[in-house]
């Protein structure tokens, strides 16, 4: 595992040998997340309850003065995006979303929308240099711990070039940050990436209301538990496009209900008596969101109660519904719960994120981790890698 420390210092690296003599002298850093439980709720308004992860993104880089002609450079150093490796941004124009490279979106994304919230009197020109050790689309959230470093990174270089800009609570930047992969990404994502990477605390997880964008530490330092996550290594395409569906689907299941968002649903009853009026499909969707919804908040409590056993059933649970009701999960990631589940010390497990691939959360005693890692690197189809995470913070920023 990567640590802060360790892409820091590569980046610093990579940045002299590109531009000796020219030091950067701003760093930020943005975590990724694991979703212990609430998958697929938080456009519905629901509850969430994710905690940050010591994986995540670095960004170092440097304010130019006026000979750069308003221009931004930005560059990263991770392998798995599409070429170019490196973006000009013109600040003196209109900041529209690319065709490409698509993970510069990301940046010029949260660009785009710090200024516009912000309007600066001057508008600061930069070089950037980013690296992540978030797997990308490996469900950990690698594109929320970009845009919420490169926020941060903004926040420190207009606070350290002395251009006055109205301070950022960090819910109004999680928000900044989430709207601009809906604009620049074009995912209609929920808040639960962006607000993990803005307000984690380490060794809490953390209860998210999506509704009113509140939260709630919970705290998870038990040495003798630990959150493994493991990686199945698959992607399956289309990712986006279904995601959007999943959206959609919960919005006409909410308005078919007369509400706004599936959250206002009071019970499965209250779901029940719609059954008719709704497409097999559409109430499937509901019923995961309903359901997941109540597990979530019971899962808060069970955690806070140290009762690990409560918290696994809530997460096989949760896992049957993304299965079968949501229809997001995929072979390896049944399999990989499977797996888990046939382990001693083993208290539940489920897929996390946004689905299709990517990784399983699984709660297990510290006891046995390794006999669950052999059971999956023996019984899984693919090849598996493994994480074993403690709740890490939020996003700061450094002068270099
Ligand atoms: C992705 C989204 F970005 C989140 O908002 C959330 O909906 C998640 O999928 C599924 O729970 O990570």
């Amino acid at each position: 595992m990567t640590t802060f420390a360790e892409l820091k210092a590569n980046l610093l690296d990579s940045y002299r040998k590109e531009f000796p003599n020219d030091e950067p002298t701003l760093c930020s850093f943005a975590p990724g997340r694991v979703n212990l439980i609430g998958e697929h709720v938080d456009y519905n308004d629901g509850f969430v309850f994710p905690m940050a992860i010591p994986l995540g993104t670095v960004i170092i880089g440097k304010a130019l003065d006026d000979s750069a002609n308003n221009k931004c450079y930005i560059r990263t150093l991770s392998n798995d995006i599409d070429e170019p490796k490196s973006v000009e941004v013109d600040l003196s124009k209109e900041i529209s979303r690319l065709d490409s490279p698509k993970w510069a979106n990301y940046v010029v994304g949260v660009l785009a929308l710090f200024l516009e919230h912000t309007k600066p009197t001057k508008k600061q020109a930069f070089r950037i240099l980013i690296a992540t050790s978030v797997p990308i689309g490996g469900g950990l959230s690698s594109s929320a711990s970009v845009e919420v470093a490169m926020c941060t990174f903004l926040e420190l270089l207009y606070q350290s070039s002395s251009v006055n800009i109205p301070a950022l609570s960090k819910v109004e930047k999680a928000l900044l940050c989430c709207k601009a992969e809906q604009i620049y990404a074009n995912v209609p994502c929920g808040i639960m990436d962006q607000y993990t990477a803005c307000m984690a605390k380490a060794d809490h997880a953390l209860l998210i209301d999506c509704r009113d964008n509140t939260s709630k530490y919970v705290p998870m330092k038990d040495k003798e538990v630990c959150v493994l996550v493991t990686n199945s290594n698959v992607k399956h395409e289309l990712v986006a496009g279904t995601y959007a569906k999943r959206v959609k689907h919960c919005q006409e299941a909410a308005e078919l209900l007369g509400h706004n968002k599936l959250r206002e649903v009071s019970s499965m009853e209250e779901l029940e008596k719609a059954h008719d009026k709704m497409a097999p499909v559409i109430f499937k969707r509901a019923r995961h969101s309903v359901t997941e919804i109540k597990r979530t908040e019971a899962g808060a409590i069970a955690l806070s109660n140290n009762d690990y056993q409560e918290f696994g059933r809530l997460m096989y649970e949760s896992h049957a519904s993304l299965r079968d009701d949501f229809e997001v999960s995929c072979e390896e990631l049944d399999q990989l719960v499977e797996l888990a589940r046939s382990v001693d010390g083993v208290y539940g497990s489920r897929m996390t994120g946004g689905g299709f691939g990517g990784c399983t959360v699984t709660l297990v005693k510290k006891s046995s981790v390794t006999k669950c890692i052999d059971a999956i690197k023996k019984g899984y189809k693919g090849t598996a890698s493994f994480y074993e995470f403690e709740p890490s913070s939020g996003a700061y920023s450094i002068n270099l």
